[in-house]
């Protein structure tokens, strides 16, 4: 999850003059009926219901802050709509965390976050999800690290993470819990009693059982997934890959498409792909046409073609292979040196975990080596830069850019590929290059679509980009939109939270229905007070 992971990470510290003091003006967890009971229940009607969100890192909000993404302010028109809670980690390591959240309150919404203790952020953040999920999860096997110390931290701020949220929860409220960090957090939930509607969603792929059984401890992560009430993912693979692990260890059975009996729980798994917010993407870009960075980037291009890499620093995004095929387009297309430039834009990400460090390097290596060979005195190929660029810039530099080249080995969707298509000019748009195994793929399937392992046919693709006639780039980038029209990070929202609220009624045996007399929500066929 971009925007919450990584971009919010630059947060400023919480602002100290926005604190709640008093925790207690969150109504504590009232008791709730069994999960299979048939018990009157009092409901609020869906609309009024709170949502509560989930996730690793929090955009705790600060004055003069304005570095939310479209993910984060999409998350919190949802949360402002009901009211909320937004609760996840601080960002701050501390010796003796309390275990109570500090709370910020912003309008309707409440920031609720932890600190973690350094040896709680090294086993299960550095640790199991980014050595271990992380690499799985991207099919990479040979960069798995198994420790069991950091299995069982995984597992034991998920459970403190659980404690701390449990006293915050109403009996209405709905949970959406975000990511690989927190696949557990529902089991630690239910264990303290919660009976809410709980939903996930992954922000990353899930691969199929030969790959995913490469897990430590992966028959109790698998049965942790069934304390959801809804599970999504971005692609129909992820889904149908998750739902076949379920079946091949046993745990529960399906029971139609997208359903899965576990128990007495029915849990819904789907393909929920997230969007951008297309419009406000596509006007920022046209307004950054006159950003001063974006002018003088466009100045130091001379008249060469721009084609535009922006990810972060990661082994997922196949950085090394897109040098390679830059390269490999260079050399077997001689007529374009010294007429293109390529600009990959890489902020450092995770540089405490080892592997990370390593591609660090290697890449930086590349990119000098790459300049060092093919490069002249008055052109230096690839501009290799480890920043952070604002939205704003960022929409303007896609905007300019002939080529996006966003080939991941493996990514969950891709938000940089819809953002790409988004900021292009409608009469002049530029070709997206995208690798077949980003979830962005499955929508924007008239991009140039590259299998990035292939070097020379990711290089021929870039040559073909460059010579692709105007109608075609039209016709390709107009299809792509109205794709991305259709989905938007709002449409990702609410779709999912509709099926959240809507199975987890059905699932937990509780067939509540609104009663507009009492505004209560009970069971079919409860008699009236
Ligand atoms: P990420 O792996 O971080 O997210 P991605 O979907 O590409 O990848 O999102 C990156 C976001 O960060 C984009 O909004 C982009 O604009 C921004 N960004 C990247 N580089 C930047 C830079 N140099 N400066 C400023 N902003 C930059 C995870 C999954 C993805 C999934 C998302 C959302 O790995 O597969 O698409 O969550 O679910």
């Amino acid at each position: 999850m971009a925007d919450i992971a990584e971009v919010t990470q630059d947060l400023p510290p919480t602002a100290a003059a926005s604190r709640v003091e008093e925790p207690n003006t969150v109504p504590r967890m009232a008791k709730s009926p069994s999960r299979s009971g048939r018990e009157r229940r009092q409901v609020c009607p869906a609309s009024q219901q709170r949502l509560v969100v989930v996730s690793n890192r929090v955009p705790v909000p600060k004055d003069g802050s304005n570095k939310a993404g479209g993910l984060t302010v999409a998350l919190e028109g949802a949360l402002k709509q009901s009211g909320g809670l937004w609760f996840g980690w601080s960002g701050e390591t501390v010796e003796n965390p309390s275990g109570e959240a500090k709370m910020v309150q912003s309008g309707n919404i409440t920031f609720a976050v932890l600190d973690l203790t350094k040896q709680d952020y090294d086993e299960y953040y550095a640790g199991f999800a980014n050595r271990a999920l992380w690499p799985v999860c991207h099919y990479r096997l040979d960069l798995v690290q198994i420790e069991r110390h950091e299995l069982d931290g995984y597992f034991r701020v998920n459970h403190a993470f659980a404690a701390s949220l449990a006293p915050l929860l109403r009996p209405d409220d709905v949970i959406w819990v975000h990511d690989y960090h927190f696949i557990p957090l529902a089991s630690e939930l239910r264990k303290l009693g919660c009976k809410n509607r709980i939903g996930f969603f992954l922000h990353i792929p899930w691969p199929p059982p030969d790959v995913a059984s490469a897990l430590p401890a992966y028959g109790r992560l698998l049965s942790s997934f069934g304390a959801y009430d809804l599970v999504g993912f971005h692609t129909p693979q992820d889904a149908e890959n998750f739902q076949q692990c379920l079946t091949r260890e046993n745990i529960g059975s399906p029971v139609g498409p997208g359903e899965h009996q576990i128990d007495s729980h029915r849990m819904r798994i789907g393909a929920f792909p997230v969007g951008i917010d297309i419009d406000t993407f596509g006007k920022m870009a046209a307004a950054a046409e006159d950003n001063a960075l974006v002018r003088r980037t466009l100045t130091s291009l001379g008249d060469r073609d721009l084609i535009i890499g922006v990810d972060r620093l990661d082994y997922s995004k196949g950085l090394k292979q897109r040098i390679e095929a830059f390269s490999c387009f260079i050399k077997s297309n001689p007529n374009f040196r010294n007429r293109v430039t390529y600009i990959q834009i890489t902020p450092k990400s995770r540089s405490d975990v080892p592997e990370y460090q390593q591609m660090q390097r290697e890449i930086a290596e590349q990119a000098g080596w790459t300049n060092g060979s093919l490069g002249e005195v008055d052109w230096t190929p690839v501009r290799y830069v480890n920043r952070t660029v604002g939205h704003s810039p960022l929409a303007g530099l896609y905007r300019m850019s002939r080529i996006g080249l966003v080939t991941p080995l493996r990514d969950g969707m891709n938000l940089v590929a819809k953002e790409f298509v988004a900021a292009q000019r409608p009469e002049d748009p530029g070709v997206l290059i995208l690798s077949r195994f980003a979830g962005a793929a499955h929508e924007l399937d008239c991009a140039i679509l590259v299998n990035p392992y292939d070097t020379e046919a990711c290089g021929a693709a870039i040559a073909r980009a460059l010579q692709m006639p105007i109608e075609e780039r039209r016709k390709r980038w107009a299809t792509m939109m109205e794709r991305l029209r259709s989905n938007t990070v709002q449409a990702w929202c609410q779709g999912f939270l509709d099926s959240l609220r809507s199975v987890s009624v059905e699932s937990t045996g509780l067939f509540i229905e609104h009663d507009t007399r009492t505004n209560w929500s009970v069971p079919p066929g409860t008699p009236s007070p």
